[in-house]
């Protein structure tokens, strides 16, 4: 299983990075901070999980080279989940991208991060609806304090196209000693 994390620039993908796979990439309150791919890894009930940040991006057509390399690792992983990175405090912003990345068919989870910011503004997001509306999973996350990420990880090995236990199943079935002939 492979995650993506897409989003605008400065909505916390690196700190979520980090915080999954114990990593520490350059994480700052300043936009573009993130130039490059980086892999890392976590594990989630046993089973490796590769994890990818990359630059914020606006959409899927590249205005730079930052977003170039966003949109090239979307391209280039289409059996990840993606998981779009939303400032739940500007919403509006992001669902362009969301629906974007949704409509071209990738398995995507959504996190409406800083949602701490949201709620010292008073701003009310109806997670429900909003799941109702894009189809797919809608996860709270304040990046910062690890909020909501036992629920995001639990969505995004529900959502994930290809499960181990699938590939056991799909090899034979038992699974130990699973293929044969
Ligand atoms: N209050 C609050 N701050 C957050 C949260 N998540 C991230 N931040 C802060 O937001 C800023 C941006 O975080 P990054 O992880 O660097 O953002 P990014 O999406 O990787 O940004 P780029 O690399 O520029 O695309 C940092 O100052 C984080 O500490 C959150 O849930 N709540
Ligand atoms: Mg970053």
């Amino acid at each position: 299983m492979k995650i993506l994390l897409m989003g605008h620039p400065n909505v916390g993908k690196s700190v979520f990075f980090n915080r999954l796979t114990g990593a520490k990439v350059f994480e700052s309150n300043y936009p573009g901070t993130t130039v490059d791919f980086m892999k890392g890894w976590m594990r989630v009930e046993g089973e490796d999980v590769e994890l990818i940040d990359v630059p914020g991006t606006f959409s899927l057509e590249p205005k730079d080279k930052a977003e170039e390399v966003s949109v090239n690792m979307l391209e280039e992983n289409r059996d990840c989940v993606v998981v779009c990175v939303l400032d739940a405090s500007k919403i509006e912003r992001g669902l362009y991208l969301a629906l974007e990345i949704i409509e071209k068919g990738y398995t995507v989870v959504v996190a409406l991060n800083m949602w701490d910011v949201a709620e010292d503004k008073n701003i009310k997001i109806g997670v429900e609806k909003l799941e109702q509306i894009l189809g797919v999973p809608v996860v709270p996350t304040t990046a910062v304090s690890g909020e909501g990420f036992k629920e995001l990880v639990s969505r995004i090995k529900e959502a994930a196209p290809v499960k181990i236990e699938e590939i056991i199943k799909n090899a034979g079935g038992g699974g130990s000693a699973a293929v044969s002939g």
